[in-house]
This record gives structure tokens, sequence and C-alpha cells, in this order.
């Protein structure tokens, strides 16, 4: 993008006016708190998502192909993605809309805190890729609390694609002795069982915030060929320094 296309673009309001009326800020805090999760429907302004998703449609040629079981959570990555570091090196646009004033103010707003970016340069942004019929990104938790997403390519209802989330699952670990982040099936199934999996289908231009340091999470396995999802996940988190686990660089880090 021309440095003076990207100036004009974001130097005016980036975000829909429904999100400076303090009423509905408040609606989206309350669910925010009460789920760990809420959809940001028509979030950035026509403009800006469509650069987004040029952005996006160039920077995913670099993608690599991922697929294997995540060690500790033992959950399995069949996705490609692109990492924070391809970013950092290849959009100003991306680079500048995580730094912007009125996305973090809005996002803390609804967070109810101040947030900070984060210091993993494979971490802070991230692109994941589902491309075919299988592909899922498994339960996990992300290492910076909230997860900014963007969704710029989606499935249909009933083809996966769907974002399943359990909220207060370190919790529910903690009361029946199971850790957070291994063999994490069995605490899955005891969340299915007293139906405690919510699910939420995203469509193009829509975007969510989750706790995702405090929901598990995953993606459902896309269910038909031919079908394509496609996400920018931006990181924050209300701590200014953060402990990094080893799964991002396994998922996102330079490896054959
Ligand atoms: O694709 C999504 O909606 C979730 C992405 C995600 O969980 C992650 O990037 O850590
Ligand atoms: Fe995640």
């Amino acid at each position: 993008m021309a440095d003076t296309a990207l100036l004009s673009l974001l130097s005016k309001p980036i975000i829909g006016k429904h999100y400076r009326d303090p009423a509905y800020l408040d609606q989206l805090r309350c669910i925010f708190s009460e789920y760990g999760y809420v959809k940001l429907t028509e979030f950035f302004i026509k403009p800006v998502y469509e650069s987004l998703v040029a952005e996006i449609g160039a920077i995913q040629r670099k993608k690599r192909k991922r697929d294997f079981q995540m060690p500790g959570y033992a959950t399995p990555r069949i996705m490609s993605v692109v990492s924070g570091s391809e970013i950092l090196e290849s959009s100003v646009l991306l680079v500048t809309l995580y730094g912007h004033c009125e996305l973090r103010k809005t996002l803390a707003t609804i967070i109810d805190h101040d947030i900070f970016g984060v210091h993993h340069r494979e971490e802070l942004m991230v692109v994941n890729l589902l491309e075919k019929r299988g592909d899922t990104h498994g339960w996990h938790l992300d290492d910076p609390r909230y997860a900014f997403i963007a969704v710029l390519k989606a499935t249909p209802n009933d083809q996966g694609g769907s974002v399943e989330y359990i909220s207060n699952w370190r919790s529910l670990c903690a009361e029946h002795g199971l850790g957070a982040e291994q063999n994490v099936d069995k605490g899955v199934e005891l969340a299915a069982s007293r139906g405690m999996i919510r699910q939420a289908h995203h469509k193009a231009g829509d975007c969510y915030l989750l706790n995702a340091g405090e929901c598990l999470h995953r993606v459902t396995p896309l269910a038909v060929d031919k079908s394509e999802r496609w996400v920018l996940n931006m990181a924050f988190d209300d701590r200014m320094s953060i402990p990094f686990g080893a799964t991002a660089d396994l998922l996102y880090g330079e490896h054959p």
C-alpha cells in the first residue's frame, strides 16, 4: 500500500461509529466479562477492512504448512500460518494497525483494563489459514491474555470452521486437579458433559475478542473440500511483559 494512501486511511477513524457509543461499549464489556468472548460485528470501517483483506491476501503467500500434534495439549494443528516476524517484515499497514490508538482504546474499554502489545516477534500478530477439509486449529490457550481476531474468509455455518471455547477453563481444571495445558481431552470431555462448550460462528468481516489465556479454544475442522477460513490474530495483554511457553515457536517459528 502506498504511504500516502496508508496515511489517509489511518488518520481518520478506523472503527465503526457504533463503537463510540458508551451504552453499546458497556454492553460488550458485560458480555466479555461474563463469557470471556464477545463478537464485534462491523468493527472496522469498510475501506480499512478492504485494505486488510488485500494485505492478508498478499501476505498469505508467505504461509507455511503445519500438520502436527502440539506437545502438552496433545491436540492437532493442521493449518497454514504466517508468523509475526514475517508480518513485521512485510506489512506497514498491519504494524501500524497493531499500535493504533483507536483500536487499543476500544479494546481496552471492552476489556475494562489498559492493554499492552506483546513482545514476542512470532506471537504478537499472526495469520492462520484453514484451507482444506480436515484443517483445524486444535484446543489450546494463548500465552497472551487477549486475542483480537479479524475474520477475513469464512465458511458457511454448517461446514466447520467454528470457534469453540470453554470459559473459566483454568478454574475448571484447578477444581478437578487437571493440568490446564496438558492432555486437555479429559477436561474437554468434562466440559462437554456439563454443557460448558460454547460455539460461535463468524462470517467474513466479523471480528471477536477472546480471553484466550483463560478460555480453552479451538477452531473446528473444515467439513468440506474447497472451503477456506482466514483470520488475523492480534495479541494484547494487561501485563507489560509476560512469560511465553514453547507452543508459539513450534507453530509459528522457523523450522522445516
Ligand atoms: O482462528 C481463530 O478464530 C482462532 C485463532 C487462535 O486461536 C489463535 O490464533 O491462537
Ligand atoms: Fe488461540
